[in-house]
């Protein structure tokens, strides 16, 4: 019975083809449409069904190509979101790890099944040290590898208060990377070897010209930054992923201004400032929020020069609004 019933399934998929599910990967997430990769390399775009728009980039999906929308089963999608649609996700896999940010009232996604984030920071425009500490808890929290890459060391003068900034981070065992993506980045290939990256930082730090550097033929769009402003304007508009051989791929995202951890605990937040492990429990209040209660072993640490002031004060300013 059941071989005759695998005869019939065969038959009406040859019938059918676009019925069959194909396993792809999400390599770009433009609002409500993807685009997908499926196992023989080649790219289709993609639609979710209703309003589920969970998926992110780096998803591992399953999708029912829908060439001609009559094909659809089940649920309609509205006619004005299929003029590309040539597929639909119907299935997530379960995700190795999930990269997001959220405050009070959303949540957004920024990437899926990654295994390290690489946080870049420029020399100019001048980069915000808490954005770079809520990353790191993020990451903590999701057990990505974590790689810090301060980029445009050709503007020497900026790149030493730059790296003057980061003292605290290599000193508590986080990786640097000090480079220009403008004139070298060869010694940044070895450390995305097996890994599926994030490029995550504020716009204009270099992300998309670093992608650039190692893939030319990625092309990814960058841009002037008003140095007037000292800030960066947003000019990557939506995550995507780019294969850098059999083993290793990177997501470039746009820039972020803020890295919302309403999702994460008070407990949590605390693992993440990695330093702070060893003094934990040491409080005389088991509840201490390490502000002003007495007998702090945090405020003690930083008092013997164990804990780097602007990491506890990065650490009170963040739990006290972790959106
Ligand atoms: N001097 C110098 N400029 C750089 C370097 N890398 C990038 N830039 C410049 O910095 C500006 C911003 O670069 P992008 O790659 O667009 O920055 P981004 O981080 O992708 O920005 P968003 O996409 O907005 O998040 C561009 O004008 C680049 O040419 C570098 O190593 N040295
Ligand atoms: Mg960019
Ligand atoms: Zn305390």
């Amino acid at each position: 019975m059941s071989v005759s019933f695998d005869q019939d399934s065969e038959k009406l998929l040859a019938e059918h083809p676009q019925d069959r599910l194909l396993s792809a990967q999400v390599i770009a997430a433009f609002g409500r449409q993807y685009q997908v990769r499926l196992t023989d390399d080649s790219e289709m775009t993609c639609l979710t069904r209703g309003k589920r728009s969970e998926v992110a980039c780096g998803d591992f999906v399953e999708v029912r190509r829908t060439d001609h929308p009559s094909a659809l089963p089940g649920k309609a999608l509205s006619t004005e979101r299929l003029t590309d649609a040539q597929g639909v996700i119907e299935n997530i896999a379960p995700r190795r790890s999930l990269l997001h940010r959220s405050d009070a009232f959303r949540e957004k996604i920024i990437a899926a099944n990654v295994t390290q984030i690489i946080v870049v920071v420029a020399a100019e425009p001048s980069f915000n040290d808490e954005l770079l500490a809520r990353c790191l808890v993020a990451a903590y929290d999701q057990k990505l590898e974590v790689l810090i890459v301060l980029n445009k060391c050709d503007l020497l003068k900026a790149a030493a208060a730059a790296h003057k900034r980061l003292v605290p981070y290599s000193a508590i065992g986080y990786r640097v990377l000090e480079l220009s993506a403008m004139q070298d980045v060869s010694r940044l290939r070895p450390f995305l070897a097996g890994h599926c990256s994030v490029l995550v930082g504020q716009s204009g730090m270099g992300k998309s010209t670093l992608i650039n550097a190692l893939l030319p033929d990625a092309q990814a769009a960058t841009r002037e930054i008003s140095s007037a402003l000292d800030s960066g304007k947003h000019t990557t508009t939506h995550a995507r992923l780019y294969r850098l051989d059999d083993t290793s791929c990177m997501i470039d995202c746009p820039g972020v201004q803020a890295f919302g951890l309403h999702h994460l605990s008070f407990g949590r937040i605390e693992q993440g400032f990695v330093e702070f492990a060893q003094y934990l429990g040491q409080c005389r209040f088991h509840d201490c929020h390490h502000l002003h209660e007495p007998g702090c072993a945090l405020r003690s640490a930083v008092e013997a020069g164990k804990i780097d002031a602007r990491r506890l004060a990065l650490f009170q300013h963040i739990t006290a609004a972790p959106h």
